[in-house]
């Protein structure tokens, strides 16, 4: 009989790119199971019978489920899931956490099928809640969260401080999953990868980021001693060797990234690694042994936020950085066989079309100087809890009211949604580069784990690449094509089943790769 039931929601269209490991939920999960909870985790991403096991889980007399999520999509399918819970069992006690518990959770209240929300770091919250239902502890003293009385009112109890050494933390669970159901990354064809978390935050204050009001511009890593034994447990235990290190900032200490880097050198295992976040002034302050020694450890790739190529854009996200940095940045790591991703956001208020096409001219000199460099457009978002969301409203935008709303606000399609300053000149042109900027540089190949989404990465890239090279992007019909798969794979999972039949998958594949490779020598032709 189980103790606690953690569900991992579907995120919706970002799932086609790789399911990786539910972090969040695996992270909180470490404290009851150490003090002897039995732990179940179910994840609908890679479970196609998981209302099956959810019943079977709770019926068994299961006394928590935990489900977390995201802003956008993700919220849409944690409703079905509590509401599914609810109706197997109406007095099971249901509790959310998760980025967008941490942004609006009285909002997220307004389910009435969720009876807590933890709106700070979850790590002990299950351990409390389990000695509340055993009557050994008042819900009144459970740090971090809201939920509702007898009566049926909310109570908001008190700020949970943030964790101080994460250390303290006990290891994370990776027996409650089967880890070969995930990836990250697709360095090497076929070979198993995971995302990792090596610390938390970032002292910096850019407007648009979450992070900054979640972890009050603090940042805390693990120690390296800790970071080592995990990645050694994952080497030898589960013979994974490819990491995808998904920190907001890894070198918020670059004395301890050094030492990382060294370590990883040191240890001499045939690994392959990327990093999700490290700024552009970070790189330029590491030292050239450090640089020698990302590529002498297996270091594939890095992501680094550009965000815009207008110099007034950067300053008004106070994102503390020059075009002059960034660019100096590129032409050092130019000299290194490392894919470099820079992201770039389009939509900003304020934002004139002209500022808008100096970031594309500014992606496109960044992937000239450096060959292994590649420029991706996303629009901006506006979330609440940053700072610029209040200058979005401002100017114009008309936020969603509700969570029903907020389930239908997504990175890709709100602009066409809600009302704000966008013309719909602007949104064409932002959607077109960012559509394009996925598929027209080879090296992204990488981001595509899935073997489906490799698959149509590689037959796409040709006439992508043809499109950018030559600034022809009228009769985008590959677009729409691209949202008919996207509904296809809502109803049908398509990506994750063709994942786990990837044998006979790859024989098609062949095929395929024939016919595209020859229509791209046709269009090299042409051009
Ligand atoms: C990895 C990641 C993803 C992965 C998720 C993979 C997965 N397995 O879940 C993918 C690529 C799918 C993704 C997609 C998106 N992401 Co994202 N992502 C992240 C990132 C970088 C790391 C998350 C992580 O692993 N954290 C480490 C763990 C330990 O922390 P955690 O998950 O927050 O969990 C802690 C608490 O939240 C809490 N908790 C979590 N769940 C639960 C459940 C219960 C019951 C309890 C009690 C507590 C609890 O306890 C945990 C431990 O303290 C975060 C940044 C960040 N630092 O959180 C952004 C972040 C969460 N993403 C963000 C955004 C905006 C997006 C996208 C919209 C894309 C975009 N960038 O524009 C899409 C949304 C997808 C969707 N709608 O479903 C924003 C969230 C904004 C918001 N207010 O919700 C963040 C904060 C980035 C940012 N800097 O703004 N993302
Ligand atoms: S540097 Fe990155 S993680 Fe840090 S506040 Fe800015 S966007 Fe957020």
């Amino acid at each position: 009989m189980v103790d606690i039931i953690l569900f991992q929601p579907k995120c919706g269209i970002w799932d086609i790119m790789g399911i990786r490991v539910p972090i969040g939920l695996l992270s909180i999960a470490a404290d009851p199971v150490k003090k002897g909870y039995e732990t179940a985790l179910i994840d609908q991403r890679t479970s196609i019978n998981w209302k099956e096991e959810l019943k079977k889980q709770i019926n068994s007399g299961a006394k928590l489920v935990c489900l977390t999520t995201m802003v956008g999509e993700q919220i849409k399918y944690m409703l079905e899931v509590s509401k599914f819970i609810k109706s197997i069992n109406p007095r099971i006690i249901t509790v959310l956490g998760g980025s967008w518990a941490q942004t609006e959770p009285e909002m997220c209240m307004q389910d009435k099928n969720l009876d807590i929300v933890c709106y700070g770091e979850g790590d002990y919250i299950l351990s409390e809640l389990m000695e509340y239902i055993n009557k050994k502890r008042k819900i009144e003293n459970i740090l971090g969260i809201i939920y509702r009385d007898k009566e049926g009112n909310l109570r908001k109890n008190k700020e949970r401080a943030l964790i101080k050494d994460l250390d303290d933390l006990p290891k994370i669970p990776y027996n409650l999953i089967d880890l070969k159901d995930y990836t990250a990354v697709g360095f090497r064809a076929g070979k198993q990868s995971i995302s990792l978390v090596l610390s938390r935050g970032c002292p910096y204050r850019c407007t648009f980021c979450s992070i900054v009001k979640f972890y009050n511009r603090s940042w805390r890593g693990y120690s390296l001693k800790r970071v080592m034994e995990d990645i050694n447990e994952l080497d030898i235990k589960y013979n994974i060797k490819d990491f995808y290190f998904n920190d907001d900032n890894i070198a918020g200490n670059p004395k301890r990234f050094s030492e990382f880097v060294k370590m990883l050198v040191d240890k001499n295992r045939d690994y392959n690694w990327g990093i999700a976040g490290i700024r552009a002034d970070t790189i330029l302050s590491l030292d050239e042994e450090t640089l020698q020694n990302l590529v002498k450890s297996g270091c594939k790739n890095l992501d680094i936020g550009a965000e815009s190529g207008s110099q007034r854009i950067l300053d008004m996200v106070h994102k503390d950085e020059s075009l002059e940095k960034i660019r100096e940045a590129n032409k050092r790591l130019s000299k290194y066989p490392l894919i470099v991703k820079y992201t770039f956001m389009g939509g900003f208020p304020t934002e004139t079309e002209k500022e808008f096409l100096e970031t594309l001219r500014f992606k496109r000199i960044l992937e000239k100087e450096n060959p292994h460099a590649i420029g991706l457009v996303f629009f901006y978002t506006p979330f609440p809890r940053t700072e610029m969301f209040s200058t979005a409203v401002g100017h114009g935008l008309n936020p969603p009211k509700n969570l029903i709303e907020w389930a239908d606000f997504n990175y890709d399609t709100w602009t066409k949604k809600q009302a704000s300053w966008l013309t719909k000149r602007k949104i064409k042109l932002i959607e077109n580069s960012v559509f394009i900027s996925y598929f027209a540089n080879n090296n992204l190949s990488y981001k595509y784990p899935n073997p489906l989404m490799n698959f149509m990465f590689k037959t796409y890239y040709p006439l992508a690449k043809f499109r950018y090279d030559n600034n022809f992007y009228s009769l985008m019909i590959e677009k729409k094509a691209a949202d008919v798969i996207t509904k296809l794979n809502e109803k049908y999972d398509l990506f994750n089943r063709i994942k786990k039949k990837s044998k006979k998958f790859s024989e098609i594949k062949k095929i395929f790769h024939k016919i595209f490779w020859n229509i791209q020598n046709l269009l090299e032709i042409l051009k």
